[in-house]
């Protein structure tokens, strides 16, 4: 769904679920969004909760519901945790803003930047039965809405905002992430930061991972890595793109353990 139609739909929903990522729910979040919102009631769901550290999350909790009612989830298979908080939060954002649903099931809209969870979360609040009830008019090749097992619908496409990596200290962890790809930044720069910031934040992680020595200094780390996997160009070169691109996977997979990459003391939110 592009922004236009994005723009289309709003004033068919009730409530716009806005998808961040709990490593760094500043840097995942799209300001066009916001802007594009208006007044419309907004939840911030923070996914990928099990990846991020839980006492830094609830200090975001914290920070970050002063502008909407903020739901941390968990969307991965069986541990995945219940939706039901987030029409919870729907209704409190209605109510924040003064506003009623219109007759019928409360209408939500799905949207955030690439590879945060979106489609995993229309699949899990439509209990995966994508059961279409409705196209609505004025999109082309018009959006449907889900039937959800709580007690409203869902529009069954996400909106997918571009994630705009702007300064140096957002791009690198948006490509963290997995929200931009290497057309977006150079790999070996962001890993080089992504390592910096990991072993300033928590070495151990790191270190266990990827049985660094002690004293390694932060841009040796990938030709370290590289020479420990094997991962060798010909003439024997360490392929250290390659060692980017190995950390960045196991880092999205979880393999380094929980690990947030905004810290609130570190960063002032913009909205
Ligand atoms: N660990 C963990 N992984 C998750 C969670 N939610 C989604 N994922 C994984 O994150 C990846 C991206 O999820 P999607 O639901 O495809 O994300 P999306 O926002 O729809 O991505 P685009 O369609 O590319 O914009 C997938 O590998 C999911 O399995 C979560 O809460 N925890
Ligand atoms: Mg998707």
């Amino acid at each position: 769904m592009t922004e236009r139609n994005l723009r289309h739909l709003l004033p068919e929903v009730d409530v716009v679920w806005e998808v961040a990522d709990a490593r760094c729910p500043v840097a995942s979040r799209n300001a066009r969004l916001l802007r594009l919102c208006g007044d419309k009631p907004r939840v911030l769901v923070l996914s990928k909760s099990d990846l991020a550290e839980m006492d830094v999350t609830s200090l975001w909790q914290e920070r970050l519901c002063v502008g909407q009612p903020v739901v941390l989830l968990d969307l991965r298979g069986a541990r995945a945790t219940d939706v039901g908080p987030l029409w919870r939060a729907s209704r409190q954002a209605l109510r924040r803003q003064g506003k009623s649903t219109r007759p019928g099931p409360m209408r939500a809209l799905v949207a955030g930047i690439p590879n945060v969870g979106k489609s995993t979360l229309l699949n899990r609040v439509s209990g995966g039965r994508h059961l279409a009830v409705g196209a609505r008019p004025g999109v082309t090749r018009g959006p449907q809405w889900l039937h959800t097992e709580g007690e409203g619908m869902v529009c069954d496409l996400p909106g997918v905002l571009p994630a705009r990596v702007g300064q140096w200290p957002v791009a690198w962890r948006l490509w963290s992430i997995g929200a931009v790809g290497p057309e977006a930044v150079d790999e070996e720069v962001a890993a080089e930061d992504l390592v910096r910031f990991c072993l300033g934040h928590r070495p151990a992680a790191m270190q266990d991972r990827y049985t660094l020595p002690a004293d390694v200094a932060s841009e040796e780390v990938l030709r370290w890595i590289a020479g420990r996997r094997g991962l060798v160009q010909s003439g024997g070169v360490p392929d250290t793109r390659a060692a980017a691109q190995l950390i960045a996977s196991e880092f999205r997979r979880g393999l380094l353990g929980r690990l947030s990459l905004e810290l609130p003391e570190d960063v002032v939110p913009g909205g």
